[in-house]
Formats: C-alpha cells, sequence, structure tokens
C-alpha cells in the first residue's frame, strides 16, 4: 500500500504544478499550456503501465490494456483533468490519477483481462473556458455535436478548434464513440462535501447524482455618465442584475428539498468606475435531486426576470446545460461494496450535490461512482485537499471491481 501511496502523492504533486496560478491553487483551463503539461504526464504514464495511447477529436485521453475478445468493449476508469479557477490538486485528477493505479496493478499482476481496460482522462469538465462543461463526456456521448463543438468560443474569442491545435490536438480526429465499445465506466472523485470526513468513513459508493443546469444571463442597458444622468434617466444594467440576483436564493430556499442556485462569474462592460454598466452578463447555476424543483425554479426564475425586462433594460437567458438526475447502476454499486467489503474497508451509501462525468456516461453504458472524503468538506479552492490513502484504497476497490468486469485472470 505504501508504493502505491507514494506513486499517487507523486501523480497529484506533479499535475498541481500544471497551473497558471502557482502558489495559488490549480487553474488548468482546457487547450491551455498547462493542460498541455498535464497531458503529456499522463499520457508518458499510460505508456509506462505499457497502456496503448491515443486522443480523440476533443483531446480527451485514452490509454487502453487490450484483451483476449475479439473487438470486445472497454472498462473505463477515470475522470477529468481541467479545473476551475483556483480550484484544488484533486478535483478530477484524483479519479485519473486512481484509473492509472488501476491499470499499474494490472501491468504488476501480469493481468490479461477478456475485456479490455482503459484508462480514461476528460477534456473540460469544469466548463472553465468554453462554457456548459462535462464537454469532453458529452462529446463521446454525441451529447454536444461536432457543429456545436466547433461554435463554442472561450472568452477572449478562441475558438474550441483553435485552442486545441494551438496545443498540438488535432480536432479532426475521430469525436463522438459507439456505445457498443464501452462496457462500464467507474470515476472517483472527491465527495466535496462534509459527509464522509464527519462520518469518518474512507469510501461512499454513489448511488444517484443531482440535476443540473445552467444558464448565462445577459442584461442591456444604456451606458451613461455617472456625474451628470439624472437617477430617473437611467437604464443601469448592473442594478438590474443586482436585484435579481440578490432574490434567486430565496427561489431554491422556497423549492426545498436541497435545491441550490449560485451565481458564479459575472461580467460587466464597460467596467468603468464613472460609466453607467450598459451590459451585464453572468452565469446561473442551479441543482436538485428531482427534475420538478429544477423546473420550478427556472419558471420562477424566468417570470422574475421578466419584471426587469422594462425602462430600457432587455434581458436574455441561454440554458448553457441541462442535465437530469442520474441513478448509478445497481449491479455496479453492489460490486463496489462487495469489493469494498472484500477488502475490509468502510463505505456508506451517498449521493452526489456535484456533476460527473459519470452522469453523462449512465445513458450511455453501466457506471459506477465512488467517493473519498475532502477535508473540511471544501473543495474548488486551493484548500482542497484529500488523502492519498483513501485513493489507495479506492483504487485497491476499483482493482478488484475492474477485475470481475474484465473478467480478468491472473497468469
Ligand atoms: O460543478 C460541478 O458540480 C463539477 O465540479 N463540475
Ligand atoms: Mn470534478
Ligand atoms: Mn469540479
Amino acid at each position: 500500500m505504501e508504493e502505491l501511496q507514494r506513486r499517487i502523492e507523486e501523480h497529484i504533486d506533479t499535475l498541481s504544478k500544471f497551473t497558471a496560478t502557482p502558489g495559488n491553487g490549480t487553474t488548468r483551463l482546457t487547450y491551455s499550456e498547462e493542460d498541455r503539461l498535464a497531458r503529456n504526464y499522463i499520457k508518458n504514464k499510460m505508456k509506462e503501465y505499457g497502456l496503448q495511447v491515443w486522443e480523440d477529436g476533443f483531446g480527451n485521453i485514452f490509454g487502453k490494456l487490450e484483451g483476449t475478445l475479439k473487438d470486445a468493449p472497454s472498462v473505463l476508469v477515470g475522470s477529468h483533468f481541467d479545473s476551475v479557477p483556483n480550484g484544488g490538486s484533486y478535483d478530477g485528477p484524483a479519479g485519473v490519477v486512481a484509473g492509472l493505479e488501476v491499470a499499474g496493478l494490472f501491468a504488476k499482476n501480469k493481468l490479461t483481462p477478456k475485456y479490455p481496460l482503459e484508462v480514461i482522462a476528460l477534456i473540460e469538465e469544469e466548463g472553465a473556458r468554453f462554457g456548459g462543461g462535462l464537454m469532453g463526456s458529452r462529446g463521446i456521448t454525441g451529447l454536444l455535436s461536432d457543429e456545436d463543438f466547433k461554435q463554442l468560443k472561450d472568452q477572449d474569442g478562441i475558438s474550441t478548434e483553435e485552442a486545441m491545435v494551438q496545443i498540438g490536438l488535432d480536432p479532426s480526429l475521430p469525436k463522438k464513440r459507439d456505445p457498443k465499445t464501452i462496457k462500464a465506466f467507474l470515476e472517483l472523485h472527491i465527495e466535496q462535501g462534509p459527509i464522509l470526513e464527519e462520518k469518518n468513513i474512507p469510501i461512499g459508493v454513489v448511488e444517484a447524482i443531482v440535476g443540473l443546469t445552467q444558464f448565462e444571463i445577459t442584461v442591456e442597458g444604456q451606458a451613461g455618465h455617472a456625474g451628470t444622468t439624472p437617477m430617473n434617466h437611467r437604464s443601469d444594467a448592473l442594478v438590474a442584475a443586482a436585484n435579481m440576483i440578490a432574490q434567486f436564493p430565496s427561489l431554491a430556499i422556497m423549492e426545498g428539498e436541497g435545491t441550490v442556485m449560485t451565481t458564479g462569474r459575472l461580467q460587466v462592460y464597460p467596467n468603468g468606475a464613472n460609466v453607467i454598466p450598459n451590459k451585464v452578463v453572468f452565469t446561473v447555476d442551479l441543482r436538485s435531486s428531482k427534475e420538478e424543483h429544477i423546473e420550478n425554479v427556472i419558471h420562477k426564475m424566468n417570470k422574475l426576470i421578466d419584471t426587469y425586462s422594462d425602462n430600457g433594460i432587455h434581458i436574455s437567458a441561454e440554458q448553457r446545460l441541462y442535465m437530469k438526475p442520474k441513478e448509478m447502476n445497481r449491479e455496479i454499486i453492489e460490486h463496489l461494496k462487495q469489493s469494498s467489503n472484500g477488502l475490509h474497508i468502510p463505505y456508506c451509501s451517498i449521493n452526489s450535490g456535484a456533476g460527473h462525468d459519470a452522469m453523462v456516461f449512465s445513458d450511455y453504458t453501466d457506471v459506477g461512482m465512488i467517493f473519498i472524503p475532502s477535508k473540511k468538506g471544501l473543495s474548488h479552492c486551493p484548500e482542497e485537499w484529500s488523502d492519498s490513502r483513501d485513493i489507495a484504497k479506492a483504487v485497491e476497490i476499483f482493482y478488484e471491481t475492474a477485475k470481475k468486469l474484465t473478467e480478468a485472470e491472473e497468469k
């Protein structure tokens, strides 16, 4: 276990160095120089573990251990390797590292699987550069079409394809993947909440993932001089936006059942201290365990928006992402629980308030997910930390489960 833990810490420490904000968390945006460095590290490790390595037309990375069955579907193990701005070192990479080390154990024990094992490192799960999120998995499953993918631009107007080419990726490579080529998808992720730490349990077997939707809302008014424009002559986009945003939390609270609503990003134009803002663009992230709650709050949000669309204020809302709540595969849940029991590793069942690539794959193949504790429940911040011993426990659980799912025999 110690050697496995050491390798895990080496992977996490190395990947955490590929950040645009050293000393202030991990900022690794998709197709950035930091992405390029991280992907080279991941690909080199995959090769070191004897995997066949390739990238698809989105830049998702795959490392395959061929099986004895010809043209058989693969068991995928992995997660994403992009980050939020100033995020942590574990959100995403913990799952990629776990996939790597499961493959490492297959190699170490000279296991020959019947069904192939594939380690996967996914791009743009956070949506921090191109918006929406879950982009790598939505691309593989065809939820994000090639046309829509090509339309995406970052805040500097750079398109996905231009950004790919800038780091040497080839957008013309195959994108959508035939579901018949995937037997299962396993993802380790940090909990990003306080439950496992409070319970002092190292493993959470995920039962379900909340539904989520993201909007980008644009409020347009009239720019003007801050000093000479009387208060009753203004169409101030920022005042309208601020009044709306201040009311959103009560929509979620009144809906209840764990419904949450967040505005995480806001841009003001032209952003001058003595200029009345003529445009504000902000995001709304809305989640709940039941779809009806999400729909209810969307309806109330739209009604609220309508009440501010007057006196020269024009508001438009673009829905960037919509994912229904998802259940994990019951059979895989049982496999994960049996593997944990067999290894005498304590576990509990848990639901996810965070979105994950597993929720995209769940309509496409059999999916299983486990969580490990997050220190103080913190995530999406530089303080994010998880114990490499817990990652090692998750690797052992996934190794036992992957052996069953790939029908691998020890030589
Ligand atoms: O936002 C989420 O739930 C995930 O971290 N992308
Ligand atoms: Mn994540
Ligand atoms: Mn995240």
